[in-house]
């Protein structure tokens, strides 16, 4: 009885101070290893001793409500001030920070809300931060309830918060800053790099998602939390109703969310403010939108960076690049660009030639002569002592350094004249010598500059079209160890690697005192494991390392634009491994060195979508799989998906047996007639680029962007749309002969092998799919797709006739469309400027007429274009009257011989030579195709 009082009592003074939390709602306390009771006690946390079974991941150590900071009377109004709550846990990870402000403002409809002190590091990333704009609004507000800070944004048309910090939790010391917060739904989207299992979030647990820039392959075999190449702290999130939201932490520091089961979001970084952009959607499509006025629109790629690219690391010597294109040529296989990997440098120096590739720039012509294109690979780190680093120096480029002389070590430095004077911290990559990382956030333009008059310059050598930046995380071998794996390697000489100062009083960037699940993932490790220094300083001396390195990749990408179009005068392509906020407007990424197994096939299917989230469209997987070597049926369902990714490349790593499509006839067959049907829709996927840039949209959506009320799609991982209209249902699964897809509430024509042109119901489905036939495509009812017989080069398609695809919805029917057309390759910094034509393209009909308005909204200048030759039909329901046809009022005589109609399927093709001059369509009032039918059929 007496234990039993005393119990009472103890609960009921944890509740009266209202610090316990559930276990649904905790925030960890302890999520470094080493947790332990006392530890956390001391720490001034709760510690459960009740460990729960069924859900480890819940927290046993984490902070009492009621943590963080209160209103300060000096700063009840925009921008709050808030100090440190007296009776609150101190930071674990160094001293609070106190003052702090919170200040909101809006860009057009996104609110930003900033937390932090003013002067700290914030990355210098110089977003266009166009205005964006909603048909919803959101509300800031605060509250200071028992004296705990919190703000709260609301969707203005309903309410609902989308952000409560309420759950507390907020600290802010200089080298640790956490903010948490309830979320209103656990439909969650994005965050990364990382691989994810499915596309949407899972709060049934806690899961933390390390950020920070690392060169490391992704994982796919489970799940796997860790960081991989770039960092996107950018979250996609379905409300209840529906409505979706986005949210921005830009923050350039090593960080890391955790989600947790309340829902709610647990956001930690080491260093910089916390600064947050709510984009108030509410449709998801809106809410990209709203990120891209933001961050900036994507790159428009050139249209030849849509075909299909080969590529393999590990090439001996060039014949054997010519072998595998010429295999791919012969086996019929569509295919545009042709790739070298570091093979082709001399012994991985950048803008050189090896031996073995003597003939390289004559290829490279025969290829262009071809109608075909070379990207070849750059890294960013340069050796110290051969000419390209020589003429960096003597321009005034910049590379990453030292914080002072005195660490320079001579030892290495010593070596290599070019850096005498210098404190220019010298790493190992590729080359047999050390190498410097020329620093692209200097702001003088001399490093800029040289890389771009390097491209120049090897470019007039060699004739490359695209450039493909790989390492620039920045990835460096053998930081701070010992014995370097490549020590062990017979191709790269035993030079000493870079050692950071681990300890003493140097280290405090090293080794800062929470270092993030980036350090604690990978065991025996740092922050500045396979890269540099975290005390080294880039942006000409104005940042260190520890604070911008997540920028690298970015850096490098804005200034590799800038060197391509000056060495090409072309608009090309870039791709680029690291990525951050923004990186899209410059280059597009692949999903880096996957494994060619059916599990790395499922999750570059949700990567590709996230890209599309971050403002990255022009993405897709090394195809057949990088490491080990795939089973004919994997790199033959790979081939069939890949060729659904806008960067459409097979890519396979040194030393494994050659997997390009032809190596197998059913690989062959399968990758030409996916290919086929992918140049035959080149003009839709393009014109989805054009609308992303110019407008700042998805070109790759989730089936939840345009069905978000459908609570079905928000949980469907491995279908995907192009744009609105054209769903992907890929198979992958071994063995497998059909595949399920899902099908929202709409009409969906079949565009593949079963059922063409029908209709396929909603709902789930078990669809047929052998490898001998297509995967499953499907055409969304109501839309008008432009399109171009395919040919086996991007060059060759586009000089075939123009046609639609009409896939009528309703009754009466109808349906629109659009599409965009330029050259293709003119340089499109500024995509709205460029010459392009755009129309605009609707169907109607009535009991006895069916019209197609085309209208010529933008107009390219001296383009000549093929004509609209051929107009397909689904769910077209008359029999049409061919001698009826007029253009603006005008007979057209229909070739009746190639023209067919179909009462069974309800297609109707419509095809004639030169039946209408798109170039000369009106451009104010629409022009007018129309033509006359008997009765409607019945169904
Ligand atoms: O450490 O250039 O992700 O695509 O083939 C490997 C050789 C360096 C990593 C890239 C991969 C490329 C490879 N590179």
């Amino acid at each position: 009885m007496l234990l039993l009082t005393c119990l009472v009592a103890v609960l009921l003074t944890s509740e009266s101070r209202g610090q316990a939390v559930d276990k649904t709602l905790r925030i960890d306390c302890f999520p470094e290893p080493g947790s332990s009771q006392q530890g956390c006690i001391s720490r001034g946390c709760i510690y459960d001793t009740n460990f729960d079974q069924s859900h480890p991941t819940v927290p046993l150590c984490y902070y009492p409500s009621g943590t963080g900071y209160s209103l300060s009377s000096s700063g009840l109004a925009n921008p709050y001030i808030l100090n440190k709550k007296s009776d609150s846990v101190k930071n674990p990870y160094g001293a609070d920070i106190s003052p702090i402000s919170v200040y909101h403002s809006n860009i057009g409809a996104t609110l930003n809300v900033k937390i932090g002190v003013q002067g700290r590091y914030e990355p210098p990333v110089q977003f266009p931060r166009n205005p964006s704009t909603s048909s919803d609004s959101l509300r800031f507000s605060v509250s200071d309830d028992g004296n705990l800070f919190s703000f709260q944004v609301k969707r203005a048309s309903t309410g609902t918060n989308l952000w409560d910090t309420s759950i507390g939790g907020l600290l802010f010391a200089d080298k640790y800053i956490q903010i948490a917060t309830h979320l209103p739904t656990d439909a969650v989207y994005g965050f990364g790099e990382a691989i994810h299992q499915s596309i949407k979030h899972d709060f049934t647990q806690y899961t933390t998602w390390a950020m920070f820039a690392r060169d490391e392959p992704p994982d796919s075999a489970g799940q796997d939390t860790k960081n991989l190449y770039g960092v996107h702290p950018f979250y996609v999130c379905l409300e209840q109703d529906g409505n979706a939201h986005g949210v921005l932490i830009l923050n350039s520091n090593a960080q890391e969310i955790t989600t947790g089961m309340g829902p709610h979001l647990i956001y930690r970084t080491i260093g910089g403010n916390v600064d947050l952009y709510f984009f108030p959607g509410p449709k998801p499509e809106d809410v990209i939108n709203q990120y891209l006025a933001l961050i900036g629109t994507p790159a428009l790629p050139a249209y030849w960076a849509l075909g299909f690219q080969l590529c393999r690391y590990g090439y001996h010597n060039l014949g054997e690049m010519q072998a595998a294109v010429t295999r791919t040529q012969q086996a019929g296989i569509p295919l545009d660009v042709a790739y070298a990997d570091i093979d082709y440098m001399d012994r991985y120096k950048d803008f050189t030639t090896g031996s073995a590739w003597s003939g390289f720039p004559q290829y490279a012509d025969q290829l262009h002569q071809a109608g075909m294109r070379i990207i070849l690979i750059f890294d960013p780190a340069i050796q110290a002592d051969y000419d390209s680093f020589q003429r960096g120096i003597s321009s005034g480029a910049r590379f990453i350094e030292w914080a002072r002389q005195d660490q320079v070590p001579s030892a290495i430095n010593g070596q290599y004249p070019y850096v005498q004077g210098t404190k220019i911290m010298l790493g190992v990559v590729w080359p047999d010598k050390h190498v410097g990382f020329p620093d692209f956030l200097e702001t003088s333009g001399n490093t800029n500059k040289w890389w771009a008059d390097e491209f120049t310059r090897y470019h007039s050598q060699m004739g490359f079209d695209g450039i493909w930046i790989d390492m620039n995380e920045p990835s460096n071998f053998g930081t701070n160890q010992d014995h370097p794996w490549y020590y062990d390697d017979d191709d790269h000489p035993n030079i000493p690697p870079l050692f950071c100062p681990l300890t003493g009083p140097d280290s405090v960037l090293e080794v800062p005192p929470y270092q993030t699940q980036a350090v604690y993932h990978y065991g025996n490790s740092q922050l500045s494991s396979n890269t540099l220094c975290m005390s080294a300083k880039m942006g000409g001396g104005n940042y260190n390392f520890y604070d911008a390195k997540c920028l690298y990749g970015w850096s490098e990408a804005r200034a590799t634009r800038q060197a391509l179009s000056q060495a090409t005068g072309k608009r090309g392509a870039i791709i680029s491994r690291s990525t951050f906020p923004s990186s899209g407007r410059w280059a597009g990424h692949w999903l880096g060195d996957n494994t060619a197994r059916w599990e790395d096939l499922k999750t570059s299917v949700i990567g590709a979508m996230e890209f599309n989230l971050f403002g990255i469209p022009y993405v897709g997987s090394d195809i057949c799989g990088f490491i080990s070597s795939p089973t004919m049926e994997l790199c033959l369902r790979w081939q069939q998906m890949g060729a659904f990714h806008p960067f459409s490349r097979n890519h396979n790593t040194l030393g494994t047996p050659p997997q390009d499509p032809a190596m197998w006839p059913e690989v062959a067959a399968a990758a030409k007639k996916a290919l086929l049907m992918r140049y035959n829709y080149l003009p839709y996927l393009y014109s989805l680029h054009f609308e992303a840039s110019l407008n700042g949209h998805t070109v790759l959506r989730p089936l939840f962007f345009e069905f978000p009320q459908d609570s079905n799609t928000h949980t469907i991982s491995f279908q995907f749309l192009w744009g609105s209209a054209f769903m992907i249902t890929p198979v992958l699964d071994q063995g497998a002969t059909t595949v399920r897809g899902y099908f929202p509430n709409d009409v969906w024509y079949s565009i593949y092998d079963y059922g063409y042109a029908t209709v396929q119901s909603p709902g789930f489905a078990s669809l047929q799919a052998p490898i001998t036939s297509m995967i499953p495509v499907h055409v969304r009812g109501g839309y008008i797709l432009p399109r171009q017989g395919p040919a086996t080069t991007t060059v060759a398609a586009r000089q075939n006739p123009f046609e639609l695809l009409v896939a009528i919805k309703g009754q009466p029917g109808q349906a629109q469309g659009q599409m965009y057309w330029d050259d293709g390759d003119t340089i499109a910094d500024n995509v709205a400027s460029l010459s392009y034509y755009k129309w605009v393209f609707q169907y109607s009909e009535t009991s006895t007429t069916a019209q197609i308005t085309l209208q010529r909204t933008h107009t390219a200048n001296g383009l000549s274009i093929p004509t609209l030759d051929i107009i397909e039909m689904f769910g077209y329901n008359y029999y049409p009257d061919y001698t009826s046809f007029t253009l603006d009022g005008k007979a057209l005589s229909i070739n009746t011989q190639t023209s067919s109609y179909s009462a069974f399927t309800k297609r109707l093709m419509i095809s004639t030579a030169n039946l209408i001059n798109l170039s000369a369509v009106n451009s104010n009032t629409p022009s007018v195709l129309t033509w006359r039918h008997g009765t409607q059929l019945l169904d």
